[in-house]
């Protein structure tokens, strides 16, 4: 295979909702490049793409998959992204590598949830799109519907570059309003005919190519110039145009294709060869230090890698684009993280589980090596001379969490190895053994996702698990200044114990003034201040500790253990057990015996005043509240707010936007578990969601009430 430099390589990501058919359209590609020579189905399980056996029995895209195609002597690299959005991550990952996303839709349904979810993420991550309306040849496709479905909702604006003939089980022929042809298939492998355009169909070619003129001539002010004087643009001229429009996210062109009889996909090819942006005109790469990376082959390699897999009998395939210099065979490069050196041993083209070996990859290409020692995805592999490290690839943050464990005990070991792997090749993935909790929680996109996980250890690793609601990481106040007196005393016979605090406490708050005086139990207390200790608590929140203790009443050496004993029960606050915060504590007072005073002792004192002084402080319970965004169809607003509202979710703003509706809450993250389900089958899986840490709250005093009972309950066990 022939090595390629950036101005021959384009660089392309297949989106769209799920079964609009990105994986059947990259098969007619890569069979149009004479990758494979004889097109599988998804139906037969033997396509490129899709080529795991979880793909096979889902009949749906679970991972991305890389492939190559080469074709009019430039080398197109696809990767083709699953439609569902618990598989989110990997569009993600695809879209950092891939210069234009090419955006599939259903004859039949036209602009759905999917495309709405995923024209935003193209938006977010600021990713030009073509559009295709595939399935074509299905019986109830409908072109015209389609494009007015996506004219009303896109907010890059479409144009028609086609328009199906005979759309429907006949369909084997479209016009061109660019090229000004009708193309008319004669078999179902790609062989086409180029005809004049049929009379019938003149007049409505010409008022789309007139569309596709303006359309140009409004991008560049001397297209439009050129439009003025002489009426018209040339091909080139609109090319031209489109390539600024597309460029700058302001217009997707419009093509027709039927994947599965291999219908337009050769036309669709030329097209991204010839307008879409490449490595050399799409932005570029950033390094984290801001600074932009040149595409430049003969400059020092920078290469990111942006998937990494595990594959029995290989171990660790780590997929690259190439963004400087180039990779060749036997390199070593610097892993920038860890400022190990890799050996890059063996490159390839890849095209599905097909790898073929190549001799270099120059800027712009995507290929990927195998076997390296302790990269990962985001890692950036540099010259050692010339250290860079790339942006890395920001994914989404977790919309489901459980806690999990292995059916049997003795497997745990083998789940947390095994749990490893799959954070590996899905960073959407997180796993976390909490201390708090005591539980392993796990987190990602959705209960799909993590179901075919779960699938999939029982599968291939003979793992059987289970999924659990996972606790809620609680967290204890107080809402009022509180007093306590402790004296810890034993005397049995050797060496006592003795030690006497007295404390004050009261809610701590961002600001607040030093303390100066109190009245508690009628009595005035002064604070002179003889030193103050502010934390910063592991758990989120502060405890502030003054000494202000006088005439020596406690020695200054016992304020550690006196500290200490506070911290503890910070640590495993009074009313559940939870994590307690925002808080401050003032020693003012005590007593010491001069024999049998010492540490263990006044830690005691500390911790039992504490306790008391909270439990009479207005203590309260608080969780973690969390904001909620859904975006569904609008039909579905009524059915989704009242849901929320059972869920204690405070409805903070609601938006309407083309047809869908945007809805802002802050729930509570208690009543969050499983969403991701009850929102899908309220909805028949038209909406989605995301949710993000807010803050934390005081729980209602009803479920105060239900807290506290259910940890003396245990407590009593
Ligand atoms: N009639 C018709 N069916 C198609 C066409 N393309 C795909 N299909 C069928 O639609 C179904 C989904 O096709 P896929 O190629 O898996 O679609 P996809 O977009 O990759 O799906 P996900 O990756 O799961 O989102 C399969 O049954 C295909 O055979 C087409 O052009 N015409
Ligand atoms: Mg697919």
């Amino acid at each position: 295979m022939k090595n390629y430099s950036a101005r021959e390589i384009k660089n392309i990501v297949l989106v769209g909702a799920p079964g609009t058919g990105k994986t059947t359209l990259a098969e007619a590609m890569a069979y149009e490049g004479k990758v494979i020579d004889r097109r599988g189905s998804i139906e037969n399980n033997n396509t490129l793409s899709d080529n795991t056996d979880i793909e096979h029995e889902y009949k749906r895209s679970i991972y991305s998959t890389i492939l190559f195609t080469e074709f009019m002597d430039r080398k197109l690299n696809i990767i083709d992204c699953p439609g569902s959005d618990d598989f989110c991550g990997s569009l993600f990952s695809a879209f950092k590598v891939g210069d234009v996303g090419i955006m599939l839709f259903n004859a039949q349904v036209g602009w759905e949830v999917g495309s709405e979810i995923q024209s935003r993420y193209a938006r977010i991550l600021n990713k030009p799109l073509i559009g295709v309306i595939n399935q074509l040849d299905a019986d109830k496709a409908n072109f015209e519907a389609a494009y007015e479905s996506i004219k009303a909702a896109s907010q890059v604006k479409p144009v028609l570059v086609q328009y199906p003939v005979n759309q429907g089980a006949g369909f084997n022929a479209f016009i061109d309003v660019l090229m000004m042809k009708m193309y008319r298939f004669t078999d179902e492998n790609g062989t086409r005919e180029e005809l004049p355009i049929p009379a019938e169909e003149e007049e409505r070619a010409k008022a789309l190519n007139q569309e596709l003129v303006e359309m140009a001539a409004e991008h560049d002010d001397a297209l439009m110039e050129l439009y003025f004087e002489k009426g018209t643009l040339t091909q080139d001229d609109i090319r031209a145009g489109l390539k600024i429009g597309v460029a700058r996210r302001e217009v997707m062109p419009i093509f027709c294709t039927s994947g599965k009889r291999d219908i337009g996909t050769k036309r669709l090819m030329e097209f991204i060869i010839n307008v879409a942006p490449g490595p050399l005109t799409a932005p570029r790469f950033l390094a984290t230090d801001g600074s932009e990376i040149e595409p430049d082959a003969d400059a020092p390699t920078v290469a990111f890698i942006f998937k990494s897999q595990l594959e029995q009998h290989i171990g660790e395939i780590s997929y690259m684009r190439v963004i400087r210099g180039k990779v060749t065979e036997g390199m070593e490069l610097v892993n920038s993280r860890t400022g190990n050196k890799e050996k890059i041993s063996q490159l390839f083209a890849v095209a599905g589980k097909n790898r073929i070996k190549v001799s270099e990859l120059s800027a712009g290409d995507i290929g990927c090596t195998v076997k390296l020692k302790g990269s990962r995805t985001n890692d950036t592999l540099a010259a050692a001379n010339a250290p860079v490290t790339v942006e890395p690839i920001v994914f989404p943050e977790p919309r489901y969490r459980a806690a999990v464990k292995a059916k049997e005990q003795k497997e745990e070991e083998r789940l947390g190895k095994l749990l490893n792997d799959a954070k590996y090749e899905d960073p959407t993935i997180l796993v976390a053994y909490s201390k708090e909790l005591k539980q392993t929680i796990i987190q990602g996109q959705g209960e799909h996702h993590l179901n075919i996980l779960k699938a999939r250890l029982a599968n291939e690793n003979k793992l059987e698990i289970e999924y659990f609601a996972p606790k809620i990481p609680y967290r204890e106040t107080i809402t009022k200044v509180a007093q306590a007196d402790y004296r810890h005393k034993k005397q049995s016979g050797g060496a006592g114990q003795f030690g006497e605090v007295h404390m004050i406490i009261e809610p701590y708050y961002e600001g607040m003034p030093e303390p100066t005086k109190y009245k508690v139990n009628g009595k005035d207390i002064t604070v002179n201040i003889k030193g103050k200790e502010e934390y910063d608590l592991e758990w989120g929140g502060k405890l502030q500790f003054y000494n202000s203790i006088v005439g020596g009443a406690i020695d200054a050496r016992f304020m550690p253990a006196i500290l200490k004993g506070i911290m503890e029960k910070m640590d495993e606050g009074p009313l559940t057990g939870s994590y307690a915060r925002d808080i401050r504590v003032v020693i003012y007072d005590g007593k010491m015996h001069p024999v049998d005073s010492n540490e263990i002792s006044f830690k005691l004192a500390a911790r039992n005043a504490f306790k008391e002084a909270f439990r009479n402080a207005g203590p309260k319970i608080m969780e973690p509240i969390y904001n909620v965004e859904v975006l569904t169809p609008s039909e579905y607003m009524g059915a989704v707010m009242s849901d929320l509202q059972n869920r204690r979710a405070m409805i903070m703003g609601m938006e309407s936007d083309k047809g869908f509706d945007r809805l802002n809450a802050r729930v509570p993250l208690a009543e969050l578990y499983r969403y991701s389900t009850t929102l899908s089958s309220l909805t028949s899986g038209a909406a989605t969601y995301s949710m993000q840490f807010a803050s934390y709250e005081q729980v209602p005093a009803d479920v105060q009430e239900k807290l506290l009972k259910a940890y003396t309950d245990t407590d009593e066990e």
